[in-house]
This record gives structure tokens, C-alpha cells and sequence, in this order.
């Protein structure tokens, strides 16, 4: 965090100035930035007059949360930094949230914010966040954003700008504020100021002792598990891993925003662990000797709140853990061996190490898995058939499979549909799943599917949200249209916040504060026509059998669609614990 030290002016007279706007935009295009997601004020159209006199394309949001999730799901689906433009005060307090969720699941963004201009600092203009420090805005992100950076004089932009840049994407990746004092755009620059390129950054990757180790210890485990994470994801090391589990016959289970990490279908997948898992993962790795965990936090929810009873118990189990972060590593459970790496290139090295190196026989661990995955599928697979109505969510499911093409993208929002998607819904093409996991946060999935089909336009791109979830911003179907982004939302439709009123119904008795009610009645919001009124296609299912013929046509329409799904408020199976469970207490 801070305001970095200056960078020397240099002598103004002897180049040729212009203004910086025009010169940060052109840089942003040389970087490779080709779409910025935000919202105009008057602290911003300065340089908003510079980008659309660019290549780079701006997708104006109706609120910049929106903006916020969209370039933080561009970012899950191209592998580049999300790029958010706002306006300062309430423009950057909107996007505080998206921006917070790509933090918490350390994706790339550069957040580019106008603030009040610098000669008016001390004096309260309009606008201005200064209740403790004059021109303070910027520490608003502080406790989220890799770095926050004001930039005090033009002349620091340049610098400053390529710092984001770097730091968004190196080590474990997230957020980087750029908070720009309006006049800082309109000031001159000499014509060259921007020439400094990120640079290019090697990876870390594991030494040859440590590879040898763990790779001996994965062989001689009697039953080892590799535990993969988001980090597996993201540094798209999907290939590595199953190379490293076939080659010493180890199954792999994995976090929610591990989904993805094999196809679901390989032998030695045993699925999410945790609170919303499959038992089979859950009890693998409970009873495993030896743990091997990569790119992931070991974060709460995956972890059954760490109680040994259901997902982890370490020890007795060993744990290794790889991870980007070395703060990652040794938080939650005592670890025999950390190691700061790249989860490509740390796969890479353990996959090349154990080919055809032998290992303990595994005995009947394969019909183990079938057996496990199988039994658990009992509970819901005759659901994926139900012709109830209103729907049954898993047939919701089982219709989106059979019409989204495996490469086509899958984005969920907070409810059943991340935790059913997560625990039930079969992934065959790494980094289809696109889900909010650390913030978790409800309104993500609606506008985060906006940026994944920038990224990715000649994909499906389909958001699978709740009702509540879709409410919280149903500006963007305005942005869709203007944009021209053709996703589909599909909106389990419970006539309320689903989860929550489960879980207060469960421990309480009843759901008050989480269903939507008018008048004593079920309030239901028709958002099939609310689509149709911004110029959208809006279509509501009036039988379980329209749902697929919906959802194909709305896959190949080419135009922004809305599928609104009445669906029972049932709850997702929970295999593991969360320690909310224990905490609740009735009174009279
Ligand atoms: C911004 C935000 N507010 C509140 C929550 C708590 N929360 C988690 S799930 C949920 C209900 C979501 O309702 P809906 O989108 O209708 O999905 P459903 O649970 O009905 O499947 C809420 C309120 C949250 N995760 N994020």
C-alpha cells in the first residue's frame, strides 16, 4: 500500500508533450489491454475520451459492481488482468465489492479510478471520501487491493501504471488500484513517458530435492491424495496433474474453485471436498496418510471449518503443500513441507518425476471411487429426470448439460446453483466452471458471465443464478444489450434467498427476512419480461419439458437471454460440516 515515492520530473522543455489520457490509453493498448469495463463521472471522461478514440473496446455498466465482476470474469476466462474504470466516491465505493471478490480469489485486475482534482485537496470538493484524511478514497481498497496507488503528479503515472500492471499479475495475482486526481489526466506528459513494459517474469518452479521428495513420498504413501485448488486452475496445470496422479495412481479431489482439475469422468477423481462435497472426497482425504495440496488456501467451506471429523484430519495425515503464496502455506494445519511455487511448473516437474517410476499398489482404489461416486449420485441422479414443477433443481442441471457445449462456460452466482453445480454437475474442459468462492458473493454470477463471453465470444457463456442473486442487478440485461454480449441467464426462480431461508428454517423454524412476500404472498418477479422490456429475449418455463428447448435455442440464438425456471426451494446435500451448525442457538 501507498502513494510510491516521486519519480524526478523530467526536463519539460526539451520533448514533446501530450496530454497523459491519450498517452495512457495507447500504452494500455500496447500491454495487450483490449476491453475496460466501468462507468463515467466527471472524474473520468477525460480518459474516456482518450479510450474511444482507441482500439480498446469500454463496456459501460449500469453500476460498477457490474463492471467489477465482468472484468473479473474476463480475467478467470482470458487469463489476462481485468481492467475497471470508475468514477471517484460512490463510483469507486459501487465497485468495492466486485473488486473485493477478485481478491479473494486472486484474480489480475487493475482498477483505474478518477478522484477530485489534486489543487482542490484539503478543501472538501465535490465528491470527495475525506472524513479523516483529505483526498482518502484510495484507502478505501486497501484492505483488498495488492497495492493502492494515488498518483500525486503526472509525471509518477507512467511508473505508477506499470507497477499495477506487474504487481496484478506476478505471484499470487489480484487487485491493484491506479486513483487518479481528475486534472492528472488533462496534464501534459512528454510523448515518450510511457516506455517502460511490464516484464516478463519466470515462474518458480520446485528444485530437483524437492521434487525427488515428493515424489518418493507419493509413491510410498500407502493413501496419498492430491488436493487441488483454484491455483491449479489458473495456472492452467490440468494436464500436469493428471499426468502426476496416473503416473503413481493417486486420486484427486479438490476445492470449488478446483472444479474442473480432471474431467469428471477420470477414474481417480473423488470431487469437492467440504460442506457442499461428495463423501466419497471427504473421507478420502480424512483417512489419507499423505496429503498433497496445491494452489489452494485450505479455506473453511472446502475444509469441513476444519474439524477432523470430515474432510481433513492433519495430522496424523502429512500434508505437503505447494501454493504461490508463501502465507498460504502452514495457516490451517501443520505442514511437513511447504513450497512457494508455480502450480504449472511444480506439476510439471512432479508428473516428469514419477513417470514410470513404481509405487505402492493401490489395491481396488478405482472401483473404490466408482462405487463412492455412484452411491452418493443415488441421493439426486432420479431428480435429473423430474418433470416436476415448479422444477426440481438437479433437473435444471441436468438440462444445462445436455444443451451447453463442454466448452462452453458455466458461471454461477451464491445458492443452490454453486453449490449444486459444484457438488453435482459434470466439467470436462478446465476452467468451464467460473464461481465465486472466497467473497462469495451474490450478484457476482449474473455480471461476472458478461466478461467471460468478452473474453471468450465464440463460447457459450451461461449464468446459472438464483433469483436473489439475479435481483441484486438486473441492470446488467442493459448492458448485454448495449454491448452486445450475448450470454444467458438462466434464473432458478425460488421466490427468495433460497440458502439462507434453509438454513434459518432448519436451525429456527421459519424464514423470516428471506422470502420475497408482498402482501402475505410469494412475491414473484416476472424477469422473463423484464428481459424482454431492455430488448433482450425473456422466455419463462411453464413445463419441466420447455427448459431444454429453451436452453438451446437461447445457446445458439446469438442474442442476450433470460431463462426464468420456477424451482423448488430444496436444499443441496451436505456431506461435511460448517461450523455455523454448531453456533445457532434458539431462544423463547
Ligand atoms: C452480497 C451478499 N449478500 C448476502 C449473502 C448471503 N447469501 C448467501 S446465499 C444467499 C441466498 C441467495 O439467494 P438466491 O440467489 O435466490 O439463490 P438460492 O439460495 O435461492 O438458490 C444469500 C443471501 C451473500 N453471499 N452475498
Amino acid at each position: 500500500m501507498s502513494t510510491v515515492v516521486s519519480t524526478p520530473a523530467p526536463p519539460a522543455a526539451s520533448t514533446e508533450t501530450r496530454i497523459a489520457s491519450y498517452l495512457l490509453a495507447e500504452y494500455l493498448e500496447r500491454i495487450g489491454v483490449d476491453v475496460i469495463f466501468g462507468l463515467c463521472g466527471h472524474t473520468n471522461i477525460a480518459f474516456l475520451d482518450a479510450l474511444g478514440k482507441s482500439r480498446i473496446r469500454f463496456v459501460s455498466t449500469r453500476h460498477e459492481q457490474i463492471a467489477a465482476h465482468a472484468a473479473d470474469g474476463y480475467a478467470r476466462a482470458s487469463g489476462k488482468p481485468g481492467v475497471v474504470l470508475t468514477h471517484l466516491g460512490p463510483g469507486l465505493t459501487n465497485a468495492t465489492t466486485g473488486v473485493a471478490n477478485a481478491a479473494l480469489d486472486s484474480m489480475p485486475m487493475v482498477v483505474i479510478a478518477g478522484d477530485i482534482p489534486s489543487h482542490f485537496y484539503g478543501r472538501h470538493p465535490h465528491q470527495e471520501v475525506n472524513l479523516h484524511q483529505d483526498a482518502d478514497q484510495f484507502q478505501i481498497y486497501r484492505p483488498f487491493c495488492k497495492r493502492v496507488y494515488c498518483v500525486d503528479r503526472v509525471h509518477d503515472l507512467p511508473r505508477i501504471v506499470e507497477r499495477a500492471f506487474h504487481l496484478a499479475q506476478t505471484g499470487r495475482p489480484g487487485p491493484v488500484l491506479v486513483d487518479v486526481p481528475m486534472d492528472i489526466f488533462s496534464a501534459d506528459l512528454p510523448a515518450t513517458a510511457f516506455s517502460q513494459m511490464p516484464a516478463p517474469v519466470a515462474k518458480p518452479a520446485l528444485d530437483p530435492g524437492t521434487v525427488k521428495y515428493i515424489v518418493q513420498a507419493l509413491a510410498e504413501a500407502e493413501r496419498p491424495v492430491l488436493y487441488a485448488g483454484g491455483g491449479v486452475l489458473s495456472a492452467q496445470a490440468t494436464a500436469q496433474l493428471a499426468a502426476l496422479a496416473e503416473a503413481l495412481e493417486v486420486p484427486v479431489a479438490h476445492t470449488l474453485m478446483g472444479k474442473g482439475c480432471l474431467r469428471e469422468d477420470h477414474p481417480l477423481l473423488l470431487g469437492m471436498t467440504g460442506f457442499w462435497g461428495t463423501p466419497i472426497a471427504n473421507e478420502k482425504c480424512r483417512t489419507a496418510d499423505l496429503i498433497v495440496a496445491v494452489g489452494t488456501r485450505l479455506a473453511e467451506a472446502n475444509s469441513s471449518s476444519w474439524d477432523p471429523r470430515f474432510t481433513f484430519s492433519i495430522p496424523p495425515t502429512r500434508l505437503i503443500h505447494i501454493d504461490a503464496d508463501a502465507a498460504e502455506i502452514g495457516r490451517n494445519y501443520p505442514t511437513e513441507l511447504g513450497a512457494v511455487a508455480d502450480a504449472k511448473a511444480a506439476l510439471a516437474a512432479l508428473a516428469a518425476g514419477a513417470a514410470g517410476r513404481p509405487h505402492r499398489d493401490r489395491g481396488r482404489l478405482r472401483d473404490d471411487i466408482a462405487r463412492g461416486r455412484t452411491a452418493f449420485a443415488a441421493n439426486w441422479d432420479h431428480q435429473w429426470t423430474s418433470d416436476q414443477y415448479p422444477l426440481r433443481p438437479e433437473r435444471i442441471l441436468s438440462e444445462l448439460r445436455r444443451a451447453v457445449p463442454p466448452d462452453g462456460f458455466i458461471v454461477t452466482d451464491v445458492g443452490w446453483n454453486k453449490n449444486g453445480v459444484g457438488q453435482q454437475f459434470p466439467i470436462t474442459v478446465p476452467g468451464t466452471f467460473v464461481t465465486p468462492s472466497g467473497l462469495a458473493t451474490m450478484g457476482f454470477g449474473a455480471a461476472a458471465v458478461l466478461g467471460v463471453k468478452v473474453a471468450q465470444p465464440d463460447r457459450a457463456a451461461i449464468a446459472l443464478v438464483g433469483d436473489g442473486g439475479f435481483s441484486t442487478n438486473p441492470a446488467v440485461m442493459a448492458t448485454a444489450m448495449e454491448s452486445d454480449i450475448p450470454v444467458v441467464w438462466v434464473v432458478m426462480d425460488n421466490a427468495g434467498f433460497g440458502t439462507i431461508a434453509g438454513l434459518e428454517s432448519a436451525h429456527y423454524g421459519w424464514s423470516f427476512g428471506c422470502m420475497f412476500e408482498c402482501g402475505g404472498k410469494p412475491y414473484r418477479i416476472d424477469y422473463a419480461a423484464m428481459a424482454r422490456a431492455c430488448g433482450a429475449r425473456g422466455v419463462m418455463i411453464e413445463t419441466a419439458n420447455e427448459l431444454g428447448p429453451a436452453l438451446r435455442e437461447a445457446v445458439v440464438s446469438n442474442a442476450p437471454t433470460l431463462i426464468q425456471v420456477p424451482m423448488e426451494n430444496a436444499p443441496t446435500p451436505t456431506p461435511g460440516h460448517w461450523n455455523i451448525n454448531d453456533i445457532y442457538r434458539k431462544g423463547e
